[in-house]
């Protein structure tokens, strides 16, 4: 009988195993992930109540920054008195995002929308009197933006929630199983409750690290989600059993590895609404570190935090206007692009259009002098500069006629042409790029 357990366990393993991999399989997912590899660009957005008084959201009164009653007074000042989600949503295409991911529950537990399994949300404990998420995705389907819900999995205010303070929990699972298993209901009913209102193109899960993936019954959430939807993505904050990798705030050096990847960054520092933060980011970085995410083959989530009103501060809408008007310009080297050529052969970021017959350079600054590229195989049939078609010439150096090693190709780049953040160079090749990649000299065939 116990050897009978024990293999039964083993093969409930191997099944889970076997199921975990064949849902990240990047084979099985390349479709649905299609959209979301266009996209690179999602506008993230962090609005509750913390927007009241203007701090961290909640880690405040995990990190006992503040007590939790005084956290939680500032359901009373959420009054979104100025809400329009359809400005929201017009904002949000006018930047060129093609997705928007909304919390719509952090981790202090208040849900954004009106839920049945509990009195914390918006709808039944704030001025705010409503749902405010139903209105919003609406907005965002008019204007044919994909709808990303954040949803924290960690609810530090859910009585039947082991966490809470940082120094205090409220039992210990192994000790309470009845307490988790009634979590469990709760929180897999919200989901559902998001699930079946919103049916989300994405789900952008947060706090995973607190329990692990048998604790959240990640699979099972997983195939819920995935039932009622099979298109949608999930993000790759569930122990495992999601479809996309999502740093946060720091940026990765080198490319990395993971089939998708997202970078989810702020404006300022913080994620919500804080008055004191202005340290904000200029066009010029959000645009290269935006640049740099797509070169890399990834997305950027670019955060905004409206105040409790509903009004979102003036420098976002300033940023996100710049970045739109950018993408007006540029957008042809950035959407529907794949990553670009490997480091060394451009001084800057470069991407491709998917049959990589034409590269787009992008210039890490303004420049007085021409730009190189260097062990392009190919030949060059046109290069024109974005938002303004300008033609560029270009001089082939150092081409020895006999040998496989390709010339060094400098590309005249009149400062009157460029662009006033980032200027795009779009080189035609006579067919799909090949790179020399070889040591140069004469005995080499590579
Ligand atoms: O919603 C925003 C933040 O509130 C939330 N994610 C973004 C999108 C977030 N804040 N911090 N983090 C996510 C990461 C936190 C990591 C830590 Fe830890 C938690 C550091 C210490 C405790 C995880 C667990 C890393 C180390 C231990």
């Amino acid at each position: 009988m116990k050897r009978l357990l024990v293999l039964g366990a083993f093969a409930m393993q191997l099944m889970s195993t076997a199921e975990a991999q064949q849902k990240t399989n990047p084979e099985d997912i390349k479709e649905k992930m299609q959209w979301f590899a266009d996209a690179k660009l999602g506008i993230f957005i962090h609005w509750g109540i913390y927007s009241v008084n203007g701090i961290d959201e909640s880690w405040s009164f995990h990190n006992k920054k503040i007590a939790y009653p005084d956290y939680m007074q500032q359901l009373k000042g959420f009054t979104a008195n100025n809400y329009n989600p359809q400005a929201w949503a017009d904002l949000i295409k006018e930047s060129g995002a093609r997705y928007a991911v909304m919390t719509t529950k952090h981790h202090d537990g208040v849900a954004l929308w009106d839920s049945k399994y509990s009195k914390l949300d918006v709808a039944n404990s704030t001025p705010a009197k409503r749902d405010v998420l139903t209105p919003f995705y609406a907005a965002l389907r008019r204007d044919s933006i994909k709808c990303g819900a954040y949803f924290s999995l960690i609810d530090w205010s859910h009585n039947d929630y082991p966490q809470f303070l940082k120094d205090s929990n409220r039992y210990d699972i192994k000790v309470h199983p009845e307490k988790w298993q009634r979590f469990l209901k709760f929180y897999e009913g919200q989901m559902e409750e998001v699930m079946t209102k919103f049916n989300p193109d994405l789900w952008w899960f947060d706090g995973d690290w607190e329990h692990s993936a048998e604790e959240w019954e990640a699979p099972k959430m997983r195939k819920m989600l995935t039932t009622h939807n099979p298109n949608t993505i999930i993000n790759g904050r569930l122990q495992g059993y999601g479809d996309y990798e999502t740093p946060e705030q720091n940026f990765p050096v080198s490319r990395p590895k993971y089939h998708w990847w997202e970078l989810c960054m702020t404006i300022n520092n913080n994620w919500g609404w804080q008055p004191q933060d202005t340290n904000w980011k200029t066009p010029f970085e959000i645009i290269t570190i935006f640049v740099d995410a797509v070169a890399n083959g990834g997305n950027l989530l670019l955060d905004i935090g409206p105040k409790a009103d509903g009004t979102i501060p003036e420098e976002e809408v300033h940023m996100l206007k710049e970045l739109g008007a950018w993408n007006q310009r540029n957008g042809e080297g950035i959407f529907n692009t794949i990553g670009g050529i490997p480091q060394g052969h451009f001084y800057g970021p470069t991407t491709m259009s998917k049959d990589s017959s034409t590269l787009y350079l992008f210039l890490p600054a303004r420049t007085s002098g021409p730009v190189m590229v260097k062990g392009l195989s190919n030949k060059i049939e046109s290069i024109t500069v974005l938002g303004n078609g300008s033609q560029l010439t270009h001089k082939v150096v150092g081409k020895i006629s006999w040998s496989p090693v390709p010339g060094l190709v400098y590309i005249d780049v009149p400062e009157n042409v460029q662009d006033k953040y980032v200027t795009v160079l779009k080189v035609k090749l006579d067919k799909a790029v090949k790179l020399y990649r070889g040591q140069g000299g004469f005995l080499t065939n590579d």
